[in-house]
């Protein structure tokens, strides 16, 4: 490479460049800034650089997205950055497209270093929405707190980064340039998934439900899985085309909220609910690793899925075939897995919120699934949760069972007893507001130990945080939770993730051995009620109801 076509520039910290739940997350706008993105990337590269081992001469770099607005200009300049960065190759998925799942895949199946997403995930796209970079390390998956933490550091001591000159590349088509003495490639996006989900599932017998006439629905609300499910759904597995809905990627995805819930995925719900409704509706969110799943006139809360799953795959899939090691879930995700989990004499883990906390589990082999109530579900066949992936075994717990969706949730619900389940998010509130409002219950907990609250006593009440057991690391203020003689719980926590304001997180469960048929409403209106009162949420926030109930 030319000296003179490298260019250090000089820069001054961003000082709010501090990852959260996954990825940093900001306005699109703010991502525009002149060096507010190199200087993020340049911190990753900065201290990846320093791990043992890393030459990144020798080291290859994925790079994709979700297809959002700001998506194209942030590859090519992050080609450059790679590029001048000294990296030996870079691999961009064609159109500056790869899911987060696809993204993990490509990784290990490349043996590269790691990946950026450019995603701000379910989060809306555009010029006035959201942005955001997520890098992904050489298991695959989200980079640990410890190296987040580290790169928030150098983000804060950034006097300069790199670059050079070079014209833009053409991300449609696949191709090979040289970049400085960086070899790029822009690759197929789809190839390395759709090869390893055929390895995981019996296609054909995916393939017969469907000539039997089987249909369904699936929104890809006009994210990144659009071109995967078309390749999957209506190519390989011979559903008919049509089957995807809203499947071309688009930069402001149609000015909607690519978050697959009841709120934001309304008209396929509506699909579900019609008199000639389809068997199966299935939706994932702008990135590709949430999903949600409905059958006719019915809806599968994540956690049920997680548990259908764990308790079906190893007879439906043979990817599972040899059994589970483990499960997993987030602290605040439904306790539907650990019985599955119980009955199967499975070791079963609770891990903060967010997948990163998977990865070391997932590595050790100690766990199989792992799942989020956040309408995340995968396994070790990556380190990311896998939209497509959940939507693929739903389908052949149908093929093989035989039941519907409504008979399967029915089937493991008179079996394990129903933990009813939801989630209410309280947006944009004020962030100083909200602090305080936590920090308020924290100090409360002790005091409510063997206190009655919403018809049952209170067992435990505590700040969560975990020790991972596989390298010892810990992590506080996970989550205040509280447990109650009768298995409900009530747990509470700020987001990680949003972009403006404090959004509020009340998670509530209750679990009953009812056969599942009661109003999740109903069951749930008493834990709600006593969790506004100890929050004092209209007091402190003025809020009588939730933003958005999933
Ligand atoms: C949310 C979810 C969490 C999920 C995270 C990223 O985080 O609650 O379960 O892992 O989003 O998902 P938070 O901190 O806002 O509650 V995704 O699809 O945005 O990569
Ligand atoms: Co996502």
């Amino acid at each position: 490479m030319s000296a003179s076509n490298m260019q250090s520039i000089p820069t001054i910290p961003f000082p709010d460049q501090r990852p959260g739940t996954s990825g940093l997350r900001k306005k699109t706008r703010v991502f525009m800034q002149p060096h507010y993105l190199e200087n993020f990337v340049q911190a990753i590269f900065d201290t990846v650089r320093e791990e043992p081992g890393v030459d990144f001469a020798r080291e290859t770099l994925i790079i994709g997205g979700d297809g959002r607005y700001y998506n194209r200009t942030a590859i090519q300049r992050l080609v450059r950055l790679a590029a001048a960065n000294g990296f030996g190759r870079v691999l961009v998925g064609r159109g500056g497209l790869l899911s987060t799942p696809a993204m993990s895949a490509v990784i290990r199946r490349h043996g590269a270093l790691g990946g950026l997403v450019l995603s701000a995930s379910h989060n809306p796209g555009g010029l006035e929405a959201d942005f955001g970079v997520k890098y992904n390390i050489r298991n695959g998956g989200p980079a640990p707190e410890r190296l987040t933490e580290h790169i928030y550091r150098r983000t804060l001591a950034l006097t300069h980064y790199v670059t050079l000159t070079h014209p833009d590349l053409d991300l449609d088509r696949l191709g090979q340039y040289s970049v400085g003495s960086t070899q790029v490639l822009v690759f197929d996006s789809l190839s390395d998934y759709t090869a390893l989900m055929e390895e995981l599932f019996d296609f054909e017998a995916v393939r017969q439900l469907f000539r039997r006439g089987f249909q369904m629905c699936f929104d890809a609300m006009h994210g990144v899985t659009g071109p995967y499910a078309r390749e999957l759904l209506e190519q390989r597995l011979g559903a008919p085309v049509g089957t995807v809905i809203r499947g071309t990627p688009l930069e402001d995805f149609g000015g909607a909220h690519p978050d697959p819930n009841l709120v934001h995925a309304a008209e396929l719900v509506a699909r579900l609910h019609a008199p000639d409704a389809p068997d199966f509706g299935a939706a994932c969110d702008g990135d590709g690793d949430r999903n949600l799943i409905l059958g006719r006139q019915c809806f599968v809360s994540p956690g049920d899925s997680l548990a259908i799953i764990a308790e079906h795959a190893p007879h439906c899939i043979p990817g599972y075939r040899a059994g589970l090691a483990g499960v997993a879930r987030s602290m605040p995700t439904s306790t539907a897995v650990d019985r599955v989990a119980a009955a199967g004499g499975l070791p079963c883990y609770e891990t903060p919120t967010g997948w990163k906390f998977f990865g070391n589990l997932l590595d050790a082999g100690r766990c199989t699934l792992c799942g989020e109530e956040s309408f995340g579900t995968g396994s070790n066949h990556l380190r990311e949760k896998d939209g497509l992936w959940a939507v693929l075994c739903w389908l052949s717990i149908l093929a093989t069972t035989g039941k519907s969706v409504a008979e399967v949730l029915q089937a493991h619900w008179q079996r394990f007893g129903r933990s009813y389940f939801q989630r209410h998010d309280y947006e944009a509130l004020d962030a100083q507001v909200a602090a305080d409002m936590i920090t308020a219950l924290r100090d409360k907990l002790p005091t409510l130990v063997d206190t009655d609250l919403a018809g049952s006593r209170v067992t435990c009440a505590d700040d969560f945080s975990y020790t991972d057991p596989v390298d010892g690391s810990v992590s506080t203020h996970q989550g205040l939770r509280i447990l109650l003689a009768d298995g409900s719980r009530l747990v509470c926590r700020l987001s990680g993730t949003g972009t403006e304001g404090a959004t509020l997180r009340l998670y509530v469960e209750r679990y009953r051995t009812d056969g599942g048929q009661a109003a999740v409403d109903a069951v749930l209106a008493p834990l709600v009620q006593a969790a506004v009162q100890l929050l004092e949420l209209r007091e402190r926030c003025g809020r009588e109801t939730a933003t958005v109930i999933t």
